[in-house]
């Protein structure tokens, strides 16, 4: 009896040591990429694990389902669909439920990205005459302009530490990667070149953009210092690598290319941060895909000097139960 209430006090306190130790569970889709595709005959939103398992039709909806943006915490999908007639910006849960529209102007609405607290998501839309970048809060209220442009302003990203967003410009036939502060102000030209230039993605310490660019003859997926500076190219291969995608701890960058087959034939790949290692995740084509990999991971808690003392007192618990049953199995045995 001494021996089975001690084994259940053993259990609660290893139970105890467990919950000390790791006290903070991150996101249940950190690790997992979301992208669209229509490869099951109109573009849908997906998820798939980075190794390639378990892919997911999330949308399963007739209509245009597009452009998906996790939330920083992981719970959360925006996306972009035309299933009210106009385009709009829409978000869900990650497995696909509670559907909810959060634009409703005639205009449209496109391109979204969470702000890195969870709080607004930045978007493009048409309803000032041209594409301009805007915020919403994340119920589709308080929108703000950000750009004030002829040209076309498209595809915005938010800096891991929320003070800037970093978009496309299309002036003429060209298009840029910029960089303007989060309230629209201190708009700088990053790429300068006459090429293509698209598709920027935030390293997750914030110190490097990629893309994807022209300007070598095909596309290729490129890395940019923060400031423009230390352009290189990370994929260097003769067919298309588009739409990078950087991993929750920043050493890994996903993209589509279809250098496996043929022109059409697009699939999803895995490369590290510096470009070596570039490899497929599976063989399972994704025409159109454009893939975002989930999400910025939760900051690493310090030791809490709380988390030591109970680590002690547990320590002290275990070693009483042990005692207490050693010296019961030496009675016993007397
Ligand atoms: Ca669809
Ligand atoms: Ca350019
Ligand atoms: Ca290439």
């Amino acid at each position: 009896m001494l021996i089975k209430r001690a084994s259940s006090a053993v259990s609660l306190t290893i139970i105890l040591l467990m919950v000390s130790i790791f006290p903070f569970a991150g996101p249940t889709n950190c690790g997992k990429i979301v992208f669209h595709s229509d490869r099951d005959g109109n573009f849908e939103i997906y998820v798939i694990n980075a190794d390639g398992s378990n892919q997911r039709n999330l949308t399963n909806n007739p209509a245009h389902d597009v452009n998906p943006a996790w939330s920083s915490d992981g719970t959360k999908i925006a996306f972009e669909s035309n299933r009210d007639r106009n385009d709009g910006i829409y978000v869900m849960n990650a497995d696909g439920s509670n559907v909810q529209r959060l634009t409703r102007n005639p205009a449209g609405g496109g391109h979204p990205a969470w702000s890195p607290d969870g709080t607004k998501i930045a978007f493009i839309s048409n309803k000032d005459g041209n594409p301009e970048i805007y915020t919403m809060d994340v119920d589709g209220s308080n929108v703000q302009r950000l750009t004030y442009d002829p040209a076309l302003d498209m595809e915005p990203a938010w800096s891991p530490d929320g003070g800037k967003i970093a978009f496309v410009r299309r002036i003429d036939d060209n298009e840029d990667i910029f960089v303007m502060n989060a309230d629209g102000s201190g708009q700088v030209n990053l790429t300068n070149n006459p090429a293509l230039d698209a598709r920027p993605v935030w390293s997750p310490d914030g110190e490097k953009i990629a893309f994807h660019t022209l300007r070598d003859g095909n596309y290729e997926i490129y890395v940019i210092s923060a400031d423009g500076s230390n352009q290189k190219n990370l994929t260097s291969h003769p067919l298309r690598d588009l739409f990078p995608a950087w991993s929750p701890d920043g050493g890994k960058i996903a993209f589509v290319s279809n250098r496996d087959k043929y022109s059409f034939y697009f699939l999803i790949y895995i490369m590290n941060a510096d470009g070596s290692n570039q490899m497929k995740i599976n063989d399972v084509p994704v025409p159109g895909a454009r893939p975002e990999w989930c999400c910025l991971l939760p900051p690493i808690e310090e030791p809490s000097p709380r988390g030591g003392l109970l680590l002690i007192v547990v320590i002290i618990i275990l070693a009483a139960l042990l005692i207490i049953i050693f010296t019961k199995q030496r009675k016993t045995a007397f």
